[in-house]
This record gives C-alpha cells, sequence and structure tokens, in this order.
C-alpha cells in the first residue's frame, strides 16, 4: 500500500513540474498526408526555448527560414541539402519555414513560438504561388481551431 501511494505521489510530481524544453521532430518528405513535398507535421507551436529537430525522411531537402516570415531581427538559419539540423527557438513570433529547392512546390511550414497572434502582414506576405495555398490552408486549420474554443 504504502509503495502504491509512492507511485501516485511520484506521478504527481511529475505531472506538475515545470515544462521543460522540448525538441519536436519534423521530417523532410518526398510525399505526405497533405501531397508532395511536404515537412510533417506542417504546423507546430513551441514555447520559447524548445527546438525542432528537421529530420531527412526522403533525400534531397532542407529547412530554411523565410526572409519576412520570422520575428523582427531574427537572423534567420538555413540546413544544407540532406543536412538534419535542430534549431532552437526562443523568440516569441512565427517563423515561416520554407526547404530552398522545393520552395515554389510548395513545401513550406509554420512554427509559432509563445503567445503570439498572426498579423495581416505575416498572413500576406510574398512567398510564391503553391507555398501560399500551403500557408493559407495552415491559417485556415488555426483559424478554425481558435473559433472552436
Ligand atoms: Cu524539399
Amino acid at each position: 500500500m504504502r509503495v502504491k501511494l509512492a507511485a501516485v505521489l511520484i506521478a504527481f510530481g511529475l505531472a506538475a513540474a515545470p515544462a521543460f524544453a522540448e525538441t519536436i521532430e519534423v521530417r523532410m518528405l518526398n510525399r505526405g498526408q497533405n501531397g508532395s513535398m511536404v515537412f510533417e507535421p506542417d504546423y507546430v507551436e513551441l514555447k520559447p526555448g524548445d527546438s525542432i529537430k528537421f529530420r531527412v525522411g526522403h533525400k534531397s531537402h532542407n529547412a530554411a527560414s523565410i526572409e519576412g516570415m520570422v520575428p523582427d531581427g531574427y537572423a534567420g538559419f538555413k540546413g544544407q541539402i540532406n543536412e538534419e539540423i535542430e534549431v532552437t527557438f526562443d523568440t516569441t513570433g512565427f517563423y515561416g519555414i520554407k526547404c530552398s529547392p522545393h520552395f515554389a512546390m510548395g513545401m513550406v511550414m509554420l512554427i509559432k513560438v509563445g503567445e503570439v497572434e498572426l498579423t495581416e502582414a505575416f498572413r500576406k506576405a510574398e512567398v510564391p504561388g503553391r507555398a501560399r495555398g500551403r500557408f493559407d490552408a495552415i491559417f485556415a486549420r488555426m483559424d478554425q481551431a481558435k473559433a472552436a474554443q
């Protein structure tokens, strides 16, 4: 009986512990649930200090931040083709991510760090047509999720 109680207390202790920085995996794929040339998942919410590890699901992809779709003053990052990089996001805001060779084919994703609202300027940032469609689909899912709250 005493052992069981201890186990319950430990479980509660873990659940109540402050959240530590996490690393979330995103795969770069030729084909996924949303079609061809995708990041999966294509939308991730992080706490400041969390990281994303970009995994090579299929070859010939990279992960890079999109100029004009990052917080003011953010230096940006660019992985090499086939490079698995881990990127830590410390600054609150939205980050548009692209695969450089497949940007025009719509290979993009969105990262939200901390509590922040989408601005019209961010929604309308200039990107190639197929990337526009993918971002608009992500924004629509976010809007639906918010409306459902
Ligand atoms: Cu790619």
